[in-house]
């Protein structure tokens, strides 16, 4: 297949796009490099050092790997552009990561809510408008996240994949079933983009017949994956800072310093999980099986664990003996929450997933404890604030 990984520079997309031309597929990646100059513009680096993309291209071509061609553009803004190179190049397929992806990021200043919106909302809606104005049949695969099903209490409901099947009260006393979109509850405006991504896939199959793969994807954790090991120049980055780190891999890291792990809150909250390897795998699986023309929208669920936060910094100070810090939360969200998941779909599929027993001392010690002297303890805090009753709390710290 031809296929477009948009967005193919990034944490998930640059692992997925090796995994892709390992396949035998032709992969072309699409990315404006927005996360490097987020990154400049933080005064941050991934904790990894990463190559420039023109290196890691290079290198994935001396490490004997299908070349992988890339193209420097924005699908938020050059919509013209987008439009040009759907149509000459054709693509069967494309993968969609290209969107500003930090919950925290999201929530700094007005600014960032508006860049987040602008850049995530438009690039999705550019893309689906690109692919009818082509004519082409051509199969999206996005990644979404399992926050739009929000992380407030589901009364030990499991979260269905997408769709809920409801009862509706007619006039009469009688009831009707209906199978609809799991109704959204998004917890930052980056979640928020990701509820408005899905109705836009529901809307543009409805009427256009697009064929769309929806991953609810929960966090990812780890870092590289068999393929970017083969060479340093491929190694993915790893983000720690305040902003950008997700938690699993912040504790990892954390713990490799000696910095007492950053719990929010009670650490009550529950979230769901998946490593690197199995996010890969799932992308590749979800290309394999499209959906077939008139298809409404397929929603899996891309997770394998879900953990409560404060758990999950007891595992890790248990395996490494690091101390765990409960600190104001600056996020607006539940102290605790339940969370069932239903993710037949992969596993059905064959997705056999890595656990975080058998993969978190590897991280510590291969990732986090080797690139521990690149860290800046500075930008560990978490200073992003969701309310300013959020930010009066944690600057009383
Ligand atoms: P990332 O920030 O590392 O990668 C995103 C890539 O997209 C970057 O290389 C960036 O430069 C590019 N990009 C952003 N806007 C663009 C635009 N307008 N035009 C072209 N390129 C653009 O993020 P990630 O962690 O790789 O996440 C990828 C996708 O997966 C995101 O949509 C994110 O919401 C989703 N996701 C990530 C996680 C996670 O834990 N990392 C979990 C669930 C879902
Ligand atoms: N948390 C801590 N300590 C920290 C960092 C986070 O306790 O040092 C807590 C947060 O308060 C939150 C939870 O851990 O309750 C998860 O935070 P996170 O930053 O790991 O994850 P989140 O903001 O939800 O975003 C990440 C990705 C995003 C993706 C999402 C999947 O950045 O792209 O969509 O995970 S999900 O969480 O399933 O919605």
């Amino acid at each position: 297949m031809k296929i477009f990984v948009l967005g193919g520079d990034g944490f998930c997309g640059w692992p997925c796009a090796v995994n892709l031309a390992e396949a035998g597929h032709d992969v072309l990646i699409v990315d404006n490099l927005s996360r490097r100059k987020i990154d400049i513009d933080l005064g941050v680096e991934s904790l990894t050092p990463i190559a420039t993309i023109s290196d890691r291209l290079l290198a994935w071509q001396q490490v004997g790997g299908r070349p992988i061609r890339f193209d420097n553009l924005d699908i938020a803004r050059e919509y013209d552009r987008l439009l040009q190179l759907l149509c000459s190049e054709r693509p069967d397929a494309v993968v969609h990561f290209a969107e500003q992806r930090a919950a925290p990021y999201s929530m700094k200043s007005s600014a960032t809510k508006r860049y987040t919106v602008d850049n995530n909302v438009n690039g999705t809606h550019n893309l689906l408008a690109a692919i009818v104005e082509s004519g082409l049949d051509c199969h999206i695969v996005h990644l979404g996240t399992m926050g739009v099903y929000g992380y407030g209490s589901h009364r030990g409901a499991t979260i269905p994949e997408g769709y809920l099947t409801v009862e509706v009260p007619q006039p009469d006393g009688s009831r009707f079933t209906e199978k609809i979109l799991h109704p959204t509850d998004p917890g930052s405006v980056y979640h928020m983009t990701k509820t408005l991504d899905q109705l836009l896939f529901f809307y543009y199959n409805k009427n256009d017949g697009i064929r769309v793969t929806d991953l609810h994807q929960g966090i990812v954790w780890g870092t590289n994956t068999a393929l970017t090991e083969k060479d340093p120049r491929l190694t993915n980055r790893f983000d720690y800072d305040g902003d950008y780190g997700t938690v699993l891999n912040r504790f990892l890291m954390q713990a490799a310093i000696g910095y007492p792990l950053t719990v929010h809150g009670t650490g009550g909250q529950t979230r769901a999980f998946i490593h690197i390897r199995d996010s890969v795998k799932c992308v590749q699986l979800a290309l394999e099986h499209p959906p077939s023309p008139g298809e409404k929208v397929k929603i899996f669920n891309q997770m394998t664990e879900s953990h409560q936060v404060g758990e999950l910094a007891r595992k890790v100070a248990e395996l490494t003996g690091a101390q765990v810090n409960y600190l104001p939360n600056p996020r607006k969200e539940a102290i605790e929450n339940d969370l069932i998941v239903d993710n037949r779909c992969f596993i059905e599929l064959g997705l056999k997933p890595t656990t975080l027993d058998e993969g978190l001392l590897g991280e510590v010690v291969d990732v986090a404890r080797r690139w521990a002297d690149r860290c800046d303890r500075s930008r560990i805090p978490c200073v992003s604030a969701w309310t300013s009753k959020q930010a009066e709390a944690i600057q009383a710290v």
